[in-house]
């Protein structure tokens, strides 16, 4: 994405795309890393050519939790996907053996997500042959620049991370046997990482370009580029995942947090991100896949039509995270809980985005109460934003207002943490936001009486 940004001025441009799935190999499910460093330098290239006064910096970001391993700086292996079944399965009774789970939440403040980085590492017999761990953005970041930085948004995701201090937690790193030297020095969105090395710079046509740390979480990205206004403002970073919750100051380290599962993710300014995984647009992209189709807008029309109820099933349950059939996953949850299964394709889809619709709700009410705040809108943004059939719902069921868009908006957040950086804009989150509202066309879906839906 290249982007454009001024005091009143804030476009982007994609430049180019390209797909990023998992490969299964016989051990185990992995990320296609060195094609997407390959996309990523071809997509470099591409921003270098159409950016009039050429590359001003170049920001990262990425899905979190999963790293490369290296030593003497080459990888060692292909990175494994978090939806790893296996791994996922042996890795949190290894660490919880050493370290309680609650012991984890007061020093980490993450929920417990069976694939976080700590839980990984657990289950990972490559560690002992490493001398250096660095996520995915941050080992791009290597290979672009040839220095190792562990960006700090991300490194809240690992696990291994003071939520008071935001400094690695070396007492938490050695109870569960890790080698400290692994864990690079930290950097803070806005620093600069360093310059393209002179190779690169040749190979993408943007000699002495700086690559800039931004929250190189794509959640933490998202997040600044959601226009929040207010504190009764929440937030659904709505991709593969629906990311729920609030940007708060201070830690909410309480019983309640930790038994509803809310994390404390770092943000962009010091800010934290409490929020919690539900289950996002992967239940549809993976029934789409699963009927060799690729056009889901036909799909939801036909959803929409759907005037019947639809049966309502646990989009949390944890079969539907790997890869896989999931209308036959959610026709065997219906079968198991004695609910009828959605009678064809358009009820099945139906089906999802009112499941859906619900886990989002009842996440925005824990949210608020966790924090005691009056939950009075909430703000999708990303892929998901467009699908207004699954807006509806939210309003409707969360009982508040629902402010679609941007699409973009982890795309805005990296390149206005860039831009801030150099002097383009300044300011604080709210100057960010502001300008993300004055210049995006948002879509507001004000919550209906129950009466009013399901074509009653
Ligand atoms: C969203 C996201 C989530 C993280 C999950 C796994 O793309 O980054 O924030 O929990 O992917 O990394």
């Amino acid at each position: 994405m290249l982007g454009e940004v001024g005091p009143s001025r804030l476009a982007l441009s994609a430049v180019a795309r390209f797909a990023n799935g998992p490969v299964r190999t016989p051990d185990g499910l992995h990320w296609d890393v060195l094609d997407l460093y390959r996309q990523s330098l071809d997509g470099l290239r591409a921003a270098a050519s159409a950016a009039p006064g050429g590359l001003a910096s170049i920001g990262i970001d990425s899905w979190a939790v999963d790293y490369g391993l290296l030593r003497d700086g080459r990888l060692l292996g292909t990175p494994f996907h978090y939806r790893d079944e296996a791994r996922n399965a042996a890795g949190p009774a290894l660490v919880h053996e050493r370290v309680p789970a609650a012991e984890l939440y007061a020093r980490t403040g993450l929920q417990f997500l069976p694939f976080n980085t700590i839980h990984q590492l657990a289950a990972d017999d490559w560690t002992d042959l490493a001398d250096r761990l660095l996520l995915v953005p941050d080992l791009v970041a290597f290979w672009l620049t040839g220095r190792q930085v562990a960006e700090r948004t991300n490194a809240s995701t690992t696990g291994l991370l003071s939520v008071t201090s935001r400094e690695w937690d070396e007492g938490l790193i050695e109870a569960v046997g890790l080698p400290r030297a692994l864990f690079p020095d930290l950097v803070d969105p806005g620093t600069t990482i360093g310059t393209l090395l002179p190779p690169v710079a040749e190979a993408v046509g943007a000699p002495g370009v700086p690559v800039v740390a931004v929250g190189s979480h794509d959640t933490a990205s998202a997040v600044v580029g959601a226009p929040l206004d207010g504190p009764g403002a929440a937030y659904l970073s709505l991709g593969t995942w629906g990311l729920v919750g609030l940007e708060v100051d201070t830690p909410v380290l309480t019983d309640a947090a930790r038994e509803a599962n809310f994390t404390h993710e770092g943000g962009v300014d010091g800010t934290i991100r409490l929020l919690t995984n539900v289950m996002g647009t992967w239940l549809l992209s993976e029934t789409l896949r699963t009927w060799g189709r690729s056009d889901l807008g036909p799909l939801l029309e036909a959803a929409a039509d759907v005037t019947a109820e639809v049966p309502l099933f646990d989009v949390q349950d944890p079969r539907f995270v790997p890869p896989g059939d999931m209308p036959a996953r959610i026709a065997a949850w219906c079968a198991e809980h004695d609910v009828v299964a959605p009678v064809d394709d358009a009820s099945l889809v139906r089906s999802i985005v009112e499941s859906l619709a619900v886990a989002y709700a009842a996440a925005l009410a824990t949210a608020g109460s966790l924090v005691g705040r009056d939950v009075r809108q909430v703000h999708v943004v990303g892929g998901g934003s467009q699908n207004a059939l699954l807006c509806q719902a939210i309003a409707d069921r969360a009982g508040v207002p629902v402010v679609a868009g941007p699409v973009e908006a982890t795309a805005l957040g990296n390149v206005l943490v860039q831009a801030r950086a150099a002097g383009a804009v300044d300011g604080g989150l709210d100057v960010l936001r502001d300008l993300v509202r004055r210049t995006h066309d948002l879509r507001t879906f004000a919550p209906r009486a129950r009466s009013a839906r399901m074509g009653a």
